[in-house]
């Protein structure tokens, strides 16, 4: 019998600490060997010339979500993981929205269904809170959390899905008690109700309105009220999609007061404008996603956190709607008034090599940081690591192997989501995963597909260890 089922060899291998030259020897779906020269496997994949990189982790994934009446999300749990496979990813984090009187179980039950058996990657859920009620804060969220389901969303803004403060609050209380971990969705709602019939009343209901009516000013007062909430709770909290340098200092300087936040930012922010959509008349509805797009100096901003820290998880926060469609973003309301016009855009499969082109490849971060801020830290925030996240014996075998040799320009038609557009369309990009290896088994190779649905399996989390670990670091086993 082989010492190994799959030796990859010859490849530049990276952590998010360390870069060496190593070859890694897989069994039964775990890295069982880093070494060199290894030999004695079924099989082998020449790496040479090639970056050998933790799987990406993309922790911040909409699929399959209810989004409206009338609207439905263009990717299921097939299409969306499929996508992600192809964009060197092997575990996805989508949401299993709570609708208000449903319970949290009757929710995860539905997302497993649709889940079960169609994924290319693995996938692992975070909750989404809408009706805190005693009894879900009392007793279903903490056997939740128990049982694997330790990451849960909650939203300032959106009339069906916000939270008032006392109810953000409770929700902290439960997460700081159990070890659950909160993310916020950061918009000031009643901001944004009054910005919105303003616009409306003037007859300004053009997708860029969107922009206008959820103005920096919106997202940097809510970022510091849910950090001070969290302050007051004396809990970690993760702020989600930031968007600006304003809501970025918010961050930094909750830090300076003892608060432990982990802060996320998106491809979006580093790529996309307001003015994009300016100039796009109702195709901005393609670029529709709160919080919007700023500005070049926000940008900027933005690159500044992922350079220096202040940032740890760059996430797609992939919410695909197609554009053509009734279903979608032109759906018949939509195409009237932005305010019907669902939120959100792709990006699960363009999220990595957009970083990896941008940052990495141009010398604004290195490997491991790049490493970092695509899977370890996804992993420790949420209850994955050491299990994933990174190469060391005994971890998952989730690989990605990257050609940086490769020039292409992102094109819709070469991608696998099933959205009829992407707001990167026509990006250059240096560098692309043309591997990537799922548990041990590779499910796209040299850019073909040699997986099959159902190969992606469900992993559950691990709750924070209180008073054990720093916010970021959990132990699974
Ligand atoms: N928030 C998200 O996280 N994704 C899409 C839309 C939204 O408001
Ligand atoms: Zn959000
Ligand atoms: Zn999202």
């Amino acid at each position: 019998m082989s010492d190994y089922d799959l030796i990859i060899q010859n490849g530049t291998v990276a952590t998010a600490a360390d870069v060496f030259q190593a070859d890694i020897g897989i069994k039964d779906g775990k890295i069982v060997q880093i070494g060199q020269s290894l030999s004695g496997a079924a099989r082998a994949i020449d790496a040479s010339g090639k970056y050998v990189l933790p799987g990406g982790i993309d922790s911040h994934v909409h699929i399959s979500q209810p989004s409206g009446e009338g609207i439905e999300m263009a990717d299921d749990f097939e299409s969306g993981t499929l996508s992600a496979v192809f964009g060197g990813n092997t575990t996805i984090m989508p949401f299993c929205l709570q609708e208000k009187g449903k319970s949290l179980r009757e929710v995860l039950a539905a997302y497993h269904a649709l889940a079960e058996g169609q994924c290319y990657t693995d996938v692992s859920f975070h909750l989404i809170i809408s009706d805190p009620s005693d009894a879900v804060l009392g007793q279903e969220l903490p056997a939740l959390v128990a049982d694997g389901y330790p990451s849960l969303k909650v939203f300032m803004t959106y009339e069906n899905l916000r939270l008032d403060d006392a109810q953000i609050l409770k929700t902290l209380d439960v997460a700081r008690r159990t070890g659950a971990t909160v993310m916020v969705h950061c918009e000031n709602e009643d901001a944004i109700r009054f910005l919105i019939e303003k616009h409306e009343l003037a007859g300004d209901v053009a997708p860029r309105a969107h922009a206008s009516t959820r103005p920096v000013a919106v997202e940097r007062e809510a970022t510091h009220r849910a950090l001070t909430l969290a302050e007051i709770v004396d809990v970690p909290i993760v702020i989600v999609h930031v968007s600006n340098g304003e809501a970025m200092e918010e961050i930094a300087r909750a830090r300076t007061r003892g608060v432990k936040v982990v802060g996320e930012t998106c491809p979006q922010y580093l790529t996309l404008t307001a003015k994009d959509l300016d100039g796009m008349d109702w195709e901005g509805a393609k670029l529709v996603c709160s919080p919007p797009p700023r500005d070049e100096e926000a940008q900027k901003e933005c690159w500044r956190g992922i350079e220096t820290g202040a940032f740890e998880l760059f996430s797609s926060d992939h919410c695909p709607f197609r554009y053509d469609d009734q279903h979608g973003k032109l759906n018949p309301k939509g195409r009237t008034n932005f305010r019907h016009i669902p939120n959100g855009i792709p990006g699960v499969e363009t999220r990595l090599p957009i970083l990896f082109s941008q940052g990495f490849m141009t010398g604004r971060i290195d490997l491991p940081r790049f490493v970092a801020l695509t899977s370890t830290n996804h992993a420790k925030t949420y209850g994955l690591y050491p299990q994933k996240g990174t190469i060391a014996v005994g971890a998952d075998a989730d690989i990605a192997i990257w050609d940086p040799a490769i020039e292409r320009t992102i094109r819709h038609a070469d991608l696998h989501d099933g959205a009829d557009y992407s707001p990167y369309e026509g990006i250059n990009i240096t560098g692309w995963p043309i591997t990537t290896i799922v548990a041990g088994k590779p499910v796209v190779e040299n850019g073909v597909l040699v997986g099959t649905k159902g190969d992606g399996q469900y992993r559950k989390a691990a709750a924070r260890q209180i008073n054990k670990h720093s916010n970021l670091t959990r132990v699974t086993s």
